[in-house]
């Protein structure tokens, strides 16, 4: 297979091909040999759940050995899919919360909190007391009722209360899904589908929706908002990014994997002077630090740090040969960057207890001993500087761009210094100048072309007058293609759109950050319903999501917690259910009536943007609000317009 089949990106389509002539494998060639893939595990039909088994269902065996039908097993592997995202992502905000609680108690600690205005309207919302106190009191009380929200045994989550819209309370409440204790969800969904418990699947999927809400209002949001905390909330900031950000005259850090908590004081201990110096010391021009997927985001976010590329770049940005030391801490980090390192002067370091790989260095990371552990790890790189092997190899790639956004700040772009508000985004929906909004988020799927799914969606959206907000992997592709430039306005977007994006100085695509941050587009959700005039519920909203190049457990969780929030989510690779029809009729149609929203799936990319404006169209017809415009189906010729350079 071509490269550029593989990836619409050029600097990746370089690296691929370079790979190809090194005889070096990558996710693609990884691909090819596990093709054809496991019909049964694709359809979510495959139980291993006991030692009976494993049972498959087929026409002539359509039950397992216990009795469990196509419905309950795929329901069964769906929530279990689901308890893992939720696990990733809420483990991340409890990893946080305890740093926070660390800041607080102690004066010497290399954490400080950076946002007290932030720590203020978080702690009010969850109730704590604010008047007369010192802000590490108010700090340490926040962090300690958020760490019970993992275990509690009573109750139910305080932020689902204080956040969503009582409109969407009600629904969870009549439906029975409100979620109670994060940890409590996660491990009754292990509980639910053990052998011989449940077997209902609508049953079993009320158990999934209870805990991915969990994770995007209870763990993910814990996860966003103490990080804003600690690390300071995102504020518009400049960007580069794509391979193009290595320099082979530097010595080059990549951080990957989703944590900022290590990341962060990295980012401080490299500009330290006397690692600079260090540096020039072993004939390095400075020191350069990037990163690769939500890591990346973090450091991004609040420091402009330039990210090196998304999921499917990480082993083509070792194939350079000019990274020194790529440090990673948790999730979509590839097994495979172990042996890949090896072939170059490359370290690969670990830093966490939860992620030891072979071929990698570990180097336990506590956050007592943070800028210690931070300045040993930036000497490692730069000693390793004249290690390289042979010449470098970075595609001249890359892209500017503007990212930083968060719940908070759009208020001031789109309200003005004046008038931070939702009024102006809420009043530009209603006169139709923007038809909506779109989450697109979410990974790289090397079953998909790299990039192209986000980008050929994005464009068809803002064409299309839809405003973007975007997290993870997705942003990276749309920050790499340009998309996150202001004059990305005036090129691709539909006239209301671009006017509206020209007028307050803003992209098409704001880049919102990692995958916890979707908490954010809730919360933005939230924050519009309040402003008011387009309906009571999150579902009455013309919004739609997507992540179309899916492939993590997390990305089913945070879809399944958008569509509980209400929210239509096309996805392009279908979830593994399509064995079960029940469920799988269930997921894309009958589920709208309980919480709001629906899945849908859909392989191209144009088509399932068409779909996401068909349903902002139609919410906005029973908002009446639909001023009447001419609609524009896309055809043939459109399509070859949009071919992603
Ligand atoms: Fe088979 Fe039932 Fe055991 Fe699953 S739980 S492996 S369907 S016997
Ligand atoms: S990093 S979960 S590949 S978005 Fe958050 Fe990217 Fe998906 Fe990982």
């Amino acid at each position: 297979m071509e490269a550029k089949e593989r990836s619409c990106d050029k600097a990746s389509q370089e690296m691929i091909e370079l790979m190809a002539k090194a005889g070096r494998e990558n996710a693609w060639d990884r691909l090819e040999a596990q093709s054809p893939q496991c019909g049964f595990g694709k359809q979510g039909i495959c139980c291993r759940i006991c030692s009976m088994g494993p049972c498959r269902i087929t026409k002539k065996a359509p039950l397992g050995i216990c009795g469990a039908d196509a419905d309950t097993i795929a329901a069964r592997n769906l929530v279990r899919m689901i308890a893992g995202g939720a696990a990733a992502h809420s483990d991340h905000g409890r990893d946080v919360a305890h740093t926070l609680k660390m800041a607080a108690e102690s004066d010497s600690c290399d954490y400080t909190i950076k946002d007290g205005l932030k720590l203020m309207e978080v702690a009010a919302r969850y109730g704590i007391k604010i008047e007369g106190r010192e802000t590490n009191e108010i700090a340490k009380d926040l962090a300690e009722t958020m760490l019970s929200e993992f275990g509690k045994h009573e109750g139910t989550l305080i932020s689902a209360a204080a956040y969503p819209p009582p409109a969407r309370q009600k629904v969870w409440e009549e439906f029975g899904v409100t979620p109670r204790a994060i940890d409590r969800e996660i491990v009754e969904i292990m509980h639910r589908t053990h052998m011989g418990v449940g077997s209902d699947y609508k049953n079993l999927m009320k158990q999934g929706i209870r805990a991915c809400l969990a994770d995007g209002w209870g763990g993910s949001l814990i996860a966003t908002e103490v990080s804003d905390i600690l690390f300071g909330s995102p504020w518009p900031i400049r960007f580069g990014t794509n391979l193009g950000v290595l320099d082979s005259e530097q010595v080059n850090i990549i951080v990957h994997g989703h944590e900022p908590t290590l990341s962060d004081i990295i980012v401080a201990v490299s500009q330290e002077p006397e690692m600079i110096k260090a540096a020039k010391d072993k004939g390095a021009k400075g020191i350069n630090l990037s990163g690769i997927c939500c890591t990346a985001n973090e450091i991004l976010m609040r420091h402009g740090i330039p990210v090196a590329g998304n999921f499917l770049q990480q082993e083509l940005a070792l194939m350079t040969g000019a990274v020194e030391v790529m440090l990673v801490d948790v999730q979509c980090i590839m097994p495979a960057l172990g042996s890949l390192a090896d072939c170059f002067h490359t370290k690969l370091i670990t830093t966490s207890p939860k992620c030891k790989i072979a071929g990698a260095q570990h180097i336990e990371f506590h956050e007592d001993r943070a800028i210690e552990t931070a300045r040993e790890i930036v000497k490692m790189a730069i000693d390793n500087f004249g290690n390289r092997k042979g010449a470098c190899h970075i595609p001249g790639v890359s892209e500017r761009g503007i990212a930083g956004f968060n719940t908070e700040n759009i208020f001031h772009h789109l309200g003005g210094r004046f008038r931070a508000s939702y009024r102006p985004l809420n009043d530009n929906v209603i006169n139709g100048r923007i038809r909506g909004a779109a989450g697109v988020v979410g990974c790289n799927n090397p079953k998909q072309v790299h990039d192209y799914g986000h980008l050929a969606m994005i464009k068809e959206l803002i064409k299309n007058d839809v405003l973007v907000v975007s997290t993870g992997c997705s942003a990276i592709a749309a920050g790499k293609a340009g998309l996150m430039r202001p004059e990305a306005a005036a090129k691709y977007c539909g006239p209301g759109l671009a006017e509206v994006c020209e007028a307050v100085g803003i992209p098409p695509v704001l880049h919102v950050g990692s995958c916890v941050d979707n908490s954010r587009i809730l919360t933005i959700l939230s924050n519009v319903v309040a402003e008011g005039g387009l309906g009571e519920d999150i579902s009455e909203l013309p919004v739609a999501g997507a992540a179309p190049e899916w492939m993590s457990e997390k990305a089913v969780s945070i879809g399944m917690y958008f569509v509980a929030s209400g929210v239509y989510t096309v996805i392009a690779e279908p979830l593994p259910v399509l064995g079960a029809p029940n469920l799988t009729r269930y997921l894309t149609d009958e589920m709208e009536k309980d919480v709001g929203g629906k899945w849908a799936f859909e392989a191209d990319p144009v088509k399932a943007a068409h779909l996401m404006i068909e349903h902002i169209e139609s919410k906005r017809d029973a908002l009446g609000i639909n001023k009447a415009r001419e609609r524009k189906l896309y055809d043939m010729e459109d399509r070859r317009a949009l071919a992603v350079e």
